[in-house]
């Protein structure tokens, strides 16, 4: 890029690594559709493809509209690079394809999205991975399961659905100290909120189909970390193994929602907190588990780790499950659907939902209850946020409702 780098986070995340002259002013990048590219010479190909020469040859390598979203995600995670992919699950498993052989281990925590689950438990099981989970809150019980065949600890923090935050910096030391590398899911906080590589994680996932979409209109996955990793995660994982590489349409539409993502994350973040100490005063609530709530029980290190406490809430009807799902179908303009980091207020019940790909048993032993709800917090108005659940809690509350 030929201008001056920008520190601020809102000012790369809208501008970083283009410059409109070298596009006719197009104040917008330019999507690059197509999926190959022509050669001056034989030789410049041979060269290309012999990686002695930059440039692009064929768009499931790379691509400029992609390697400019690529750039983005790197600046914003603080990371050297970035790779996209088709889908927060095709980055999962390009990762785990490129950094993982048979015969090794990976210590993962007890809560994962629920196809992240399945992906490790059943998915890398079928091919010589062993997978351990366990309590990643407490570093102790990593520094007792990690051995030498141990090659990456990976978490999601906060977890979906139940907001358990692990210390991302702890984790780290002890996964290094036996020569493991940390992969951290960083979609819940985007880099807006918790950046995992400043505070010692090697690389960082991300479901791009959420916050940092932020719309609702596309599916898609980014990769963060090392040059030298990122350029393997592109040519083994990608490349030759998953296949799952974004459209050029999708990179524009994220790098769309990208120029907005720290003003969303403080709107979001705002409206949950008003709505978690809501519903915690509720008598029909038996329990909210949000980062920003003096009861959480992580705040401290919510505080530390979070710069806000994100749009995601999770809580517990005195009712339990039958009420839940009376007070799901109660909802007017809260939208009953899966996925988050919408526009829109989502609601959703883990259970029989995202997390339905556990088995109730595992869903037991990974603290993930069969009551749960849980709330994405969108961008409207909080007075229709409030109305709507308020509502919806009593027309669901049997004790009170005629
Ligand atoms: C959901 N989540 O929870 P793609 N990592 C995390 C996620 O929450 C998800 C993915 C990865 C939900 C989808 C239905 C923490 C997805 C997977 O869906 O493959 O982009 O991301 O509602």
């Amino acid at each position: 890029m030929s201008r001056t780098p920008l520190s601020g986070f809102a000012s790369r995340a809208i501008h970083h690594g283009y410059d409109p002259a070298e596009y006719q002013g197009a104040l917008t990048p330019p999507m690059h559709m197509a999926s190959t590219f022509a050669f001056e010479s034989a030789e410049q190909g041979g060269a290309i493809f012999a990686g002695e020469q930059p440039g692009y040859f064929y768009s499931r390598i790379s691509n400029p509209t992609l390697d400019l979203l690529e750039q983005r995600i790197a600046t914003l995670e603080n990371a050297e690079a970035g790779v996209a992919t088709a889908s927060g699950m095709g980055a999962i498993s390009a990762v785990m394809w490129t950094l993982l052989s048979a015969g090794d281990e990976i210590v993962t925590d007890k809560t994962l999205y629920g196809c992240t689950f399945a992906f490790f438990r059943h998915g890398l099981a079928k091919f010589g991975v062993k997978v351990t989970h366990v309590d990643l809150t407490d570093p102790a019980a990593l520094e007792a399961a990690m051995n030498d065949r141990v090659k990456l600890v990976y978490f999601e923090t906060p977890a979906n659905p139940n907001m358990r935050l692990v210390d991302i910096a702890a984790i780290s030391e002890v996964a290094h100290a036996h020569g493991a590398q940390v992969v951290v899911d960083n979609t819940y906080a985007t880099p807006a909120i918790t950046r995992p590589v400043e505070l010692g994680a090697d690389v960082v996932v991300h479901s791009a189909t959420k916050y940092l979409g932020g719309h609702g209109d596309l599916v898609g996955g980014l990769v963060a970390g090392s040059t030298e990793t990122m350029q393997r995660v592109r040519l083994e994982g990608l490349k030759d193994m998953t296949g799952a590489v974004m459209s050029p349409f999708t990179a524009t539409l994220v790098m769309r929602g990208l120029k907005t993502l720290a003003l969303r994350m403080e709107r979001h973040s705002k409206t949950a907190l008003e709505v978690a100490r809501w519903l915690e005063a509720q008598p029909q609530v038996a329990a909210v588990h949000y980062p920003g709530l003096e009861s959480f029980g992580r705040h401290a290190l919510a505080r530390r780790q979070m710069a806000l406490p994100g749009g995601m809430i999770a809580f517990d009807l005195a009712g339990g499950y039958d009420q839940g799902i009376r007070f799901m179908n109660r909802l007017n303009m809260i939208v009953r659907a899966v996925s988050l980091g919408d526009a829109e207020t989502l609601v959703q019940h883990p259970a029989s939902m995202t997390h339905s790909t556990y088995t109730a048993e595992e869903r037991a032993a990974h603290g993930i209850g069969e009551g749960l709800l849980r709330l994405s917090i969108g961008l409207e108005d909080a007075e229709d946020i409030f109305a709507d659940l308020e509502q919806a809690l009593a027309a669901s509350d049997l004790s009170i409702a005629a």
